[in-house]
């Protein structure tokens, strides 16, 4: 039987798979945490951890016996390059707390596999843009993408060198409804559908035709799970999996909300997000998730869009 303890809880990956976690385990099997003092989403069992302790991230794991942490806790590319120093500190030793703790754990007899999301902010303007390979030239310019590669390489290292069970995604944008955005590059394509329900013209950060790589949430959560899953014989990869959703930009976005909302307009005032979207691959290339552990994407443009905009008129009735 799995325990398993989800860091970030409040967030917007944790928040939904807190309660994804909870319907395959139980949800007393689930320990949702946040430094925040409460749960936002109703999780049954919460705890406050701030990931920068390590003795009480240690002492947590301990009193409900963890055998699988998600260490979701993150500031993201936007937020990143105003605090850079607090970014770099909270991604990097957020993650070296966890795999420290796996790799004593692991030491004493009491494996602890754990989950680490890396980003295509680990990609840089060097990297083939079109179709990105999972072994190319890596050059992030954000501390973000900075943080994910040096992460990158700490979980391939702690395996190597530790045994570590430790699994990653190189996340596109993800799109979802449930929690606000939080800082992101990808957030535009978040952001403008409150604005198209609301009646009103969205001013978008991104350039028309600046095309990257997303995935719904659905998606996202089941290729987090199937990797968590996966038997560790069939993994070829420790650092971290391409996995591909689908890829527009937001003429393309804007036009399939067109569909639904013919009302809507949308006006481009690029600031300074706009040259990190730049950096960044348009596509990627997941056959190697695909190979290793059976990874498809399921949501298309239409459908996300349709389902974007249901779920959001019902959250603002
Ligand atoms: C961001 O925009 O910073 C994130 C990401 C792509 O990792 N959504």
């Amino acid at each position: 039987m799995e325990r398993i303890l989800v860091i970030g809880a409040n967030g917007q990956i944790g928040s939904e798979l807190v309660e994804a976690l909870a319907n395959q385990h139980g949800a007393d099997n689930v320990v949702a945490a946040d430094i925040r003092p409460e749960s936002l989403y109703g999780a049954k069992i919460y705890e406050v951890i701030d990931v920068l302790n390590p003795e009480r991230l240690a002492q947590v794991v301990a009193q409900y016996d963890i055998t699988q942490v998600y260490q979701l806790a993150a500031m993201l590319s936007a937020t990143g390059e105003q605090a850079p120093l607090k970014a770099w500190t909270l991604n990097m030793d957020g993650l070296l707390n966890i795999l420290e703790l796996a790799r004593t754990r692991n030491e004493a007899g009491k494996p602890l596999k754990v989950f680490w999301p890396s980003s295509i902010a680990a990609f840089g303007p060097n990297t083939p843009a079109v179709n990105t390979p999972q072994y190319t030239v890596m050059d992030p310019s954000t501390i973000y993408g900075i943080s994910k590669l040096a992460g990158e390489r700490l979980c391939e290292y702690y395996f190597q060198k530790y045994g570590v069970d430790v699994r990653s995604i190189r996340y596109p944008g993800i799109i979802s409804y449930k929690s606000p955005p939080g800082g992101g590059t990808t957030d535009y394509a978040i952001a403008i559908f409150h604005s198209a329900l609301l009646g009103k013209t969205y001013e978008c950060f991104l350039e028309s035709e600046t095309t990257l790589p997303m995935i719904y949430m659905p998606d996202a959560i089941r290729a987090t799970i199937s990797l968590m899953d996966a038997p560790a014989a069939k993994l070829s990869i420790r650092s971290s999996y391409n996995v591909a959703g689908l890829s527009f930009n937001p003429r393309e976005l804007a036009f399939a909300i067109k569909q639904n909302l013919p009302a809507f307009d949308i006006h481009y005032a690029p600031d300074s997000r706009q040259a990190i979207a730049a950096s960044w691959p348009q596509s990627l290339d997941d056959s190697v998730a695909t190979a290793d552990w059976g990874w498809q994407a399921q949501v298309g443009l239409q459908q996300l869009v349709e389902d974007m905009l249901k779920n959001i008129r019902v959250d603002q009735k």
